[in-house]
């Protein structure tokens, strides 16, 4: 049997694959990414050997090439928590998918089906995801203290600032480096104390980055929803999504969007709901854009043309105003 590994770019797609082959150790070709790059099946053919395990990418994004490699013979597991569409049944296609819930991410899914093994990777792809209450929870029941459980929430906000970014040349690490790096340490903590060069180059790239974010101007703030614009830069393009995290997590009540310029006047855009006040789902607005899409608290625009902005503006705002909402 002939093992492919397909993931994420990012620290949820990154740790739940971690705990998959810390369970079932296969010399598996890697599939990755920037984070934003999620059609990874259209870049692989298969064949009847071919055992495929998918993690974190949307099954509805990658149906037709799923469909493909099914057709071609291939067996596949596929873990997410992002929008599936229409489910599909196959002798040879295992799903365990979740798209339903906000407070699960691909990491969890997968802690859940090896029953906990590697819960403090599981605990690493959840802060990844921003998912903070449920990672600290899920901590405290797990018996850890409260600072192992901060030091595990910052390894996850610096490998998922890896993996944004437009280009692979716009990152730290290549993410299937990042992953061949993590995957030999059974704990998140031992990596951490014995490669710290990876460790202190993503906390020193987290930091400077987010302090150049900081002083960007926010070019709409309304009490229900704040839009941030940064420049064409490559720094701008790796902390964008883990910035709107940080903006999401300071103003619980505010929706976020950050729009960053690209080449070619096309800006990518990345959406927050309020993490805690009731509001219409992120993805829905996202959907109204033709490469928008995500989930109900995270969402995106992958190609937004520049002359569309004031459009994207009026209709986050209205879209997040809790008047609306009523
Ligand atoms: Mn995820």
């Amino acid at each position: 049997m002939n093992y492919i590994d397909v993931f994420n770019g990012d620290a949820d797609g990154i740790c739940a694959l971690i705990q998959l082959r810390r369970t079932n150790p296969q010399d598996a070709q890697l599939v990755t990414g920037v984070k934003r790059d999620i059609e990874l099946l259209s870049r692989i053919s298969a064949t009847p050997d071919d055992h495929i395990s998918v993690l974190d990418i949307s099954f509805d994004k990658n149906r037709r090439d799923a469909l493909r490699l099914l057709e071609q013979g291939a067996s596949i597991d596929y873990f997410d928590h992002h929008y599936q569409g229409t489910p599909v049944n196959h002798s040879r296609l295992n799903t365990v998918i979740d798209d339903q819930s906000s407070s699960i991410c691909t990491g969890l899914l997968v802690d859940r089906y090896i029953g906990g093994r590697f819960r403090a990777w599981a605990l690493v792809a959840a802060f990844g995801d921003n998912l903070n209450t449920v990672a600290m929870a899920l901590g405290e029941a797990s018996g850890f203290d409260r600072q192992s459980l901060q030091t595990l929430q910052h390894l996850g906000i610096y490998i998922n600032y890896n993996g944004y970014g437009k280009n692979l040349s716009d990152l730290f690490y290549h993410p299937d480096v990042l992953y061949q790096r993590l995957q030999p340490y059974d704990s998140p903590f031992d990596f951490i104390q014995q490669n710290t060069e990876i460790y202190s180059t993503l906390e020193t790239g987290y930091r400077d980055d987010i302090a150049k974010a900081e002083g960007a101007s926010l070019v709409s703030e309304l009490p229900d929803s704040a839009v941030v614009q940064l420049d064409n830069e490559k720094w701008a393009r790796r902390v964008n999504g883990v910035y709107i995290n940080a903006l999401a997590n300071r103003y619980p009540d505010r929706a976020h969007a950050v729009i960053t310029e690209g080449d070619g006047n096309v800006c990518t855009v990345s959406i927050r709901a309020p993490l805690k006040r009731k509001s219409l789902p992120a993805d829905e607005l996202a959907r109204q854009f033709v490469t928008g899409g995500g989930r109900k608290g995270a969402a995106g625009i992958n190609a937004l043309p520049g002359d569309q902005i004031t459009q994207f503006i009026d209709a986050f705002n209205a879209h997040f105003s809790s008047v609306a909402e009523g």
